[in-house]
């Protein structure tokens, strides 16, 4: 009996498990996360431990997936202007020219082979078709620069004032994170290793974390919707900031600053890796960003000890009505706060 017992308990649980860790990630994911330390910290499954997971994730968004050929799906405006770029002007013209010297180059072999055509002609110059090879060639690489350019100088626009500052620090190998914005405290990223490869204390890496190799330890939280500025910088060598769905890319130079800036419009988790070819572990310092709702996003600022720029002046004096503020449904203040005030 209790053979067969445990083996219908295993099996149960074993589907279970099978079940979280595939589709519809959202509704178990974030109730066996939350279950566990939701009384300490907050109610809210986002907050519920720290650098543990939180956010379910959903596995075609922010992610590598399976027989996927093209751009991962972009969730900040430039992303999407890119994304549109590529899909919707790249692609056609890139593909319109291939087919076209394609069957040139098919035509001209068959129609002008030595059997079809003994005589060859003698012309050496035609006018209009040379006005028409280089003008047409001109006229779409003009019709390819115009979004290119403007593409680019959007990629470069400084982030405005009341945007939120994130820190990131590349070191061999795994980065750091600064919010100079909210009292500059720091968080540390590691990669979560796999069951089999964790040593002493070390936490294993589970579905609910992310894929294999680009789950971190503690993932970095960032606001959506509001502007985010994005400073890399490193401390050893040479190392890449990356996450394809914000299509971002910024090297982080030792003694240097690099800044861009961006703006995330859908609240999930994206996972990007080290882009810059930095040592013996390049390809295990990934990156996962949070990106939460602005008031969560003040709610985890006060979970890490930092402040809020408009909190900032009596941080002793109102706890009490900034977690108050904050509990509110929709929660207008922190919002407010995270987009007016800055510095
Ligand atoms: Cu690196």
């Amino acid at each position: 009996m209790i053979g067969i017992k445990s083996i219908v308990l295993a099996a149960g649980l074993a589907m279970l498990s099978v079940g979280a860790a595939q589709a519809a990630p959202a509704a178990p994911a974030t109730k066996a996360v939350a279950a566990a330390p939701a009384a300490t910290v907050s109610q809210d499954p986002m907050l519920a431990v720290d650098g543990a997971p939180a956010m379910a994730i959903d596995p075609k968004v922010g992610q590598p997936v399976d027989g996927l050929i093209t751009i991962q799906p972009q969730v900040t405006p430039n992303g999407q202007q890119a994304l549109w770029f590529h899909n919707t002007l790249l692609m056609p013209v890139i593909t319109g020219i291939c087919i076209l010297v394609l069957v040139l180059l098919g035509w001209v072999a068959l129609r002008y082979r030595r059997a079809a055509n003994p005589v060859a002609s003698k012309t050496s110059h035609n006018t209009i078709l040379e006005v028409l090879w280089t003008g047409i060639p001109v006229l779409i690489l003009l019709g390819l620069a115009l979004p290119s350019i403007g593409l680019l100088q959007a990629q470069y626009k400084p982030a405005p004032k009341n945007a939120v500052t994130l820190k990131a620090i590349g070191n061999q190998w795994y980065w750091t994170y600064q919010y100079p914005d909210h009292g500059g405290f720091e968080i540390t990223s590691n990669m979560l290793k796999e069951a089999g490869e964790i040593g002493k204390g070390e936490r294993a890496r589970t579905a609910i974390d992310g894929p294999r190799l680009l789950a971190t330890d503690n993932r970095v939280v960032l606001p959506v919707g509001v502007p985010i500025r994005l400073i890399t910088t490193a401390n050893d060598v040479i190392h890449s900031w990356a996450i394809p769905a914000f299509w971002i890319k910024l090297d982080a130079v030792p003694g240097r600053l690099n800044e861009t800036s961006f703006t995330i419009n859908k609240p999930g988790v994206y996972f990007g890796v080290c882009s810059e070819l930095c040592g013996a572990r390049h390809g295990y310092m990934p990156i996962t960003v949070e990106a939460v709702s602005p008031a969560v996003f003040a709610q985890w600022i006060k979970a890490k000890g930092g402040t809020m720029p408009g909190a900032a002046p009596a941080p002793a004096a109102a706890p009490a009505t900034a977690t108050a503020s904050i509990a509110t449904p929709g929660a207008p203040a922190p919002t407010a706060a995270v987009v007016t005030a800055g510095q």
